[in-house]
């Protein structure tokens, strides 16, 4: 049931100028935009603080379930437009802002993204908050708050560099409320035995420990229109007064920050070891003390506690959590093993988001124990009953052995998360399949009854009604409003998609989008594009098997077919990249170095002119994918198959009318079937293909590459000296595809993909065609509504029930 803030524009003007009058002390003309937006944001907690409290007090009134979604990122962007449109005062705030005679655009820009996340976990954690306000179920996020975001990223001749991202500097991040009183302690290092307790019972006792503070900061989560309140739980790290003296020296000190200093800015091979280890069990360990704190208030029984509790794991990094579930059950509040281990595993579940075995975590035994030596003893309990459990069963044995915790001095985290937990899933059918056939398929021959899909989701209102609001008035215009509080009404478009007004209203739409980054990319980086070209754009995380390369062939042979018929007919083209890359990965960044030298190359030929262009726009993050999403015609979706577990930022693309250029890979394949094969442009090998190769060892790039004339030349290009300054990276990715046999098999995919991207520059010449399949995107994008996938989790796998939301309902 829609509910909406009653807020005049009148009255939103009084509020805001005695809130500004209160805070900044000058005069609204003199404001910067900064000190705006603090008056603004501040006028907003007035407005949403009451129903928060409510909410927090109902659901303990009601006993409610609750799910807790642990991650270590979470990356919701900025979150004042977000905040509006859920309050339903978007345009309120707006009009009030004309009125006074300020720039609302200037202020929404003053806000620094919140970048607590590397990228499409991240992104999903924070659309899952989200969502869950918004569908009103109880869930509540767990995470980190570090002082430092993903690292800013600024282009220095055509090479990355890596600044700090203070995200709340001096002045704070003005959404989160510092939560004193339910701060916990946490414990590292030391030594752990195990004393009489009396009554046959065995206490832990600890000596050398170190002792650390964790208190948490939390941060609202709005649902859209309904008076709901969510909240998101950062914990952040502080040294407790009664063990000052142990931290004499500002060094000393520092090294207990670091705990929540920095966000990882990897998102794929395991780093930073001890400290990592640390972050993740901090923030577990405080998420779960005070979960159990919290359920005892209510006076239940703590062998009961999955009756109101659900704890979500995503990805290995809080995998600890059972483990330390179990420790805080048995040590702190003296449960029996067995009856702890069953509420551990009713209370415990796991996502897993990557194929990739080198992106699970494990830990050596030697700094597990080191670091967490009482967890440690719980964890090689966990799987000497496992085995015993396990060999009873008469399990076949090299399956227990593979899927046991520790193994070859090793934690296997994803193990933990599994044996501790009822519900394992994958984010899109592919990957999920995948994962039972191959990643994870002796567990699954195990305990198949765990295995679950839940395909990924966006927040949709994000992509249409804060980055798109010209699209989302002319939607409103074709099928009416509807479809902003259901987006399955969405579908009524499919009514119009061959209507020629229609198509011509779309079009301009994408033109007006276009224009809006063509003006961006003039300010930022000089280039010139024209929006009559195709803009073809790959943003996300740089990485091999995300192929980014393959995208640099293509336009490698475009530009040799320029060069050799400087007259011939051509669609002209913006190609865009918008990546990061992380800073210890190499290849990648020679990556970016080559599409920046390669753009010069490009851009400042005048015999290429307005036929081909390419752009590299840095520091890639959410606030510029809602510049960049909306003006894009070709989506590039070009993982080699089976290796992108879903992708999200395609639901995104796709959602505001662009085409697809995808491999069979993860979500793409989910798109594919709801748009129809005509409305998508597929190329490549299937995974069938990709795993053909891996297990015949057939694959020979040396040979594609000497036999293929267009192939030799494209790559030669690396190497020839044509693209300028960039003479070992260019050696490196020679290499990488030829000598060393091209892993991620772009040599094989490379026709076919030239072949599509053809097919795509034929479809746009015919604009009814391309119009058609632009609006079957939208119109068929409801699918990907992370509420519905957030549905899917409460119902399935938390079985939370839909408490009565907000006051009205
Ligand atoms: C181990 C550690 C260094 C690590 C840190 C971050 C490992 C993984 C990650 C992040 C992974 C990630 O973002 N995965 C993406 O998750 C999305 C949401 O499910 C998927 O859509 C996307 O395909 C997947 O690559």
């Amino acid at each position: 049931m829609e509910q909406t803030m009653e807020l005049t524009t009148d009255q939103f003007i009084r509020d805001f100028e005695q809130t500004f009058n209160e805070q900044q002390q000058t005069l609204l003309q003199n404001a910067t935009p900064t000190e705006l937006f603090l008056a603004l944001a501040h006028t907003i907690r007035q407005y949403y603080t009451p129903m928060w409290l409510e909410r927090n007090e109902s659901l303990s009134a009601r006993q409610e379930k609750i799910a807790y979604y642990f991650s270590i990122e979470f990356l919701p962007g900025r979150m004042l437009e977000t905040n509006l449109l859920n309050l339903g005062i978007l345009d309120t705030v707006k009009e009030g802002f004309t009125q006074l005679g300020l720039d609302f655009t200037a202020v929404k820009n003053a806000e620094h993204d919140m970048a607590l996340g590397n990228g499409g976990l991240g992104r999903l954690a924070a659309a899952f908050m989200d969502s869950l306000a918004t569908t009103g179920y109880a869930g509540f996020g767990n995470g980190l708050r570090y002082k430092y975001g993903l690292f800013k990223q600024r282009i220095v001749d055509g090479y990355q560099v890596e600044l700090p991202d203070a995200w709340f500097g001096s002045l704070g991040n003005v959404w989160e409320t510092r939560k004193d009183h339910d701060a916990v302690n946490v414990r590292f290092f030391g030594n752990v035995y195990m004393a009489d307790a009396g009554e046959g019972k065995l206490k832990p006792v600890y000596s050398n420990a170190q002792v650390l503070r964790a208190v948490p900061y939390d941060v609202p989560q709005l649902g859209y229109k309904n008076g709901v309140v969510n909240n998101l739980r950062l914990w952040d790290v502080e040294i407790p007064e009664e063990y000052e003296l142990n931290y004499p020296t500002i060094a000393d000190r520092r090294r207990v920050e670091d705990i929540t200093a920095v966000l990882y800015p990897d998102d794929s091979t395991e780093e930073g070891k001890k400290l990592r280890l640390m972050q993740e069990y901090f923030m577990t360990s405080a998420g779960l003390q005070t979960i159990v704190k919290s359920y005892l208030k209510m006076g239940l029984p703590l062998e009961k506690i999955y009756e109101k509790v659900s704890v979500h794991i995503n990805d290995t990094h809080p995998a600890v959590a059972p483990a330390e579930f179990m420790r805080i059950l048995i040590d702190d509040y003296g449960m029996e093993w067995d009856a702890a281990w069953n509420a551990t595993t009713k209370v415990m579940s796991y996502t897993n988001h990557t194929i990739l075995s080198e992106a699970l975590e494990k830990w050596s035994t030697g700094l597990f124990s080191f670091v967490l030596p009482r967890v440690f003893q719980i964890i090689v309990e966990i799987d000497n009953r496992y085995m015993a459990q396990m060999g009873a069963q008469g399990a076949d044995y090299a399956r227990v052995e593979n899927t046991r915790i520790v193994r070859n001095g090793q934690v296997h985290m994803a193990h933990l998360a599994i044996i501790g937990g009822h519900s394992v899933n994958g984010v899109a059918q592919i990957h999920t399949e995948l994962l039972k056939e191959d990643t994870l398929r002796d567990f699954y021959a195990l305990t198949p009854e765990k295995f679950n899909n839940k395909t990924n989701g966006i927040v949709q209102r994000r992509w249409t009604q804060i980055a798109a609001p010209v699209l989302s008035q002319t939607i409103d215009k074709w099928i009416g409003f509807e479809w902003r509080n259901d987006i399955h009404a969405l579908r009524a478009l499919n009514d119009v998609v061959d209507n020629p007004r229609a198509q011509n209203d779309f079009w301009e739409v994408k033109q007006l989008a276009k224009k809006r980054l063509a003006d961006y990319i003039e300010e930022t980086t000089g280039v010139h594009v024209s929006t009559d070209a195709i803009f073809d754009v790959q943003v996300k995380r740089l990485h091999a098997y995300k192929r980014q390369l393959l995208n640099v062939m293509h336009i490698i042979k475009l530009y040799w077919d320029i060069k050799d018929n400087p007259e011939g007919d051509f669609t002209p083209r913006v190609f865009i990249f918008g990546a990061k890359a992380a800073p210890g990965y190499h290849f990648a960044k020679s990556i970016i170095k080559v599409i920046n030298e390669l753009a010069n190359l490009i851009n400042n030929d005048p015999e290429i002119g307005d036929k081909l262009k390419v752009v590299f726009l840095e520091n890639y993050r959410v606030s510029l994918a809602e510049l960049i999403i909306p003006a894009a015609n070709v989506s590039e979706q070009i993982s080699l198959a089976s290796k992108e577990a879903s992708g999200t930022s395609n639901m995104k693309f796709m959602m505001t009318g662009a085409v697809t250029m995808a491999t069979l890979d993860g979500a793409n394949i989910e798109i594919r079937d709801e748009v129809g094969e005509e409305n998508i442009v597929i190329f490549g090998m299937t995974k069938d293909e990709v795993y053909h190769h891996y297990e015949t060892h057939d694959y020979n790039a040396r040979y594609l590459y000497d036999t293929d004339p267009v192939l030799h030349r494209v790559i030669n290009t690396f190497v020839d000296g044509t693209i300028p300054r960039c003479q070992s990276e260019g050696s490196e990715i020679f290499d990488a595809l030829v000598t060393y046999n091209d892993e991620y098999f772009l040599l094989e995919d490379f026709q076919s993909y030239v072949a599509a991207q053809a097919r795509v520059s034929a479809l746009y010449r015919d604009r009814e065609r391309w119009m058609h399949m632009s609006m079957m995107n939208i119109a068929n994008s409801d699918k990907f509504t992370s509420d519905d996938t957030i549905r899917q989790y409460a119902e399935e796998i938390w079985h939370l029930s839909l408490p009565h939301a907000g006051r009205h309902r």
